[in-house]
């Protein structure tokens, strides 16, 4: 057993909380022995379970916009009301954004398995009340930041980093929807950096240049190698490498023949060992105090995607927790 891993921020010791998402999805890497796998690294797990959500009910699809008669008032309602089940992530959200701080606070490095990208919302505002420097280190095929206005879908997994980056406008009234949101923290644009990049919508393109936001895409990956990138990701953000790292990892970064059971698969995406590559090179620099693994979704796909794809989400939990291969 190798030693336990310490923490620069705060004291040992060490152990690691998974939080679950709102779907089943999760529960199949702790079901696969992901416990187990990093208990074997040396780490002391504390489990709190399945989130359990169901005394947050989702509401009623179809919000009625009534009109106001203020034509910028209108047409922020009418974004609003594109936004599916915006109180219950909110909610949901909230309450994830709770449970990683408190573990945070305790010395505790939280693991959340997802479920929905939109869960980035808690779990990065649970670090950021711990750790107010922290920086977070995202990678994906998507870019996650529309916003309210330049969504095409109203799907919230594709709007996250709006919210942390307080892009929204904000809420036309205190009992608006969009007011559900005012508990998220603000993550400041340079602390952010992606790794991954290849489906982003045309809105977000613009809101990525307008905020001057530092993104790695495939292109550059292949250009310069996944170890270079990484280097000028942490470089990036982390210049002094004092800063605690949030690391988010949406499984569809990789390429869908290396993790298949994901929502939203794009192709040409980051191999078996790029993947990997990231999460050991967080893991030697120290500074990880979370970590995110999320959109894992076993309602997608054949059995043996599933079991592909828990596979390796299982493994790159295990390399962003220490796990070397020699
Ligand atoms: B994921 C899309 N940009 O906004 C949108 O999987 C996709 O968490 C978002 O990265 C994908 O709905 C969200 C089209
Ligand atoms: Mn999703
Ligand atoms: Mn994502
Ligand atoms: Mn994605």
């Amino acid at each position: 057993m190798s030693p336990t891993p310490s923490n620069k921020f705060l004291p040992t010791p060490k152990t690691v909380a998974p939080k679950l998402g709102v779907d089943k999805g999760p529960i199949h890497l702790v079901q696969a022995g992901l416990i187990n796998q990093v208990e074997e690294l040396g780490w002391r797990v504390v489990f709190d379970g399945h989130h359990q959500f169901e005394d947050i009910s989702p509401p009623p699809n179809g919000i009625q916009v009534n009109p106001t008669g203020d034509a910028a008032v209108d047409t922020l309602n009418t974004s609003i009301a594109r936004l599916r089940s915006p109180q219950f992530v909110a909610q949901v959200c909230e309450s994830v954004a709770s449970a990683v701080q408190a573990h945070a606070e305790m010395g505790h490095l939280p693991v959340t398995l997802g479920g929905d990208h939109s869960l980035a919302m808690g779990t990065i505002s649970g670090t950021l009340r711990t750790y107010d420097q922290a920086c977070v280190i995202w990678i994906d095929a998507h870019a996650d930041i529309n916003t309210i206005h330049s969504t095409d879908t109203g799907n919230i997994h594709g709007m996250p980093l709006s919210f942390l980056l307080k892009l929204n406008p904000p809420a036309p009234s205190p009992d608006s929807v969009l007011a559900k949101f005012d508990w998220v923290s603000h993550l400041p644009a340079e602390r952010l950096v992606y790794i991954g990049l290849r489906d982003v919508d045309k809105g977000e393109k613009e809101i990525l240049k307008k905020h001057n936001i530092k993104a790695f895409s495939m292109h550059e990956v292949d250009r310069y190698g996944i170890g270079k990138v990484v280097e000028m990701a942490l470089d990036y953000v982390n210049p002094q490498r004092d800063r605690p790292i949030h690391l988010s990892f949406d499984v569809d970064a990789l390429d869908p023949s290396v993790a298949p059971s994901t929502g939203t698969p794009v192709r040409g995406g980051l191999t078996f060992r790029e993947g990997h590559y990231i999460c050991e090179a967080i893991h030697e620099t120290g500074l990880l105090v979370a970590l995110d693994l999320m959109e894992v979704n076993p309602t997608l796909a054949d059995a043996e995607s599933v079991r592909q794809t828990v596979t390796v989400g299982c493994s790159l939990v295990r390399s962003a927790l220490g796990e070397t291969l020699l």
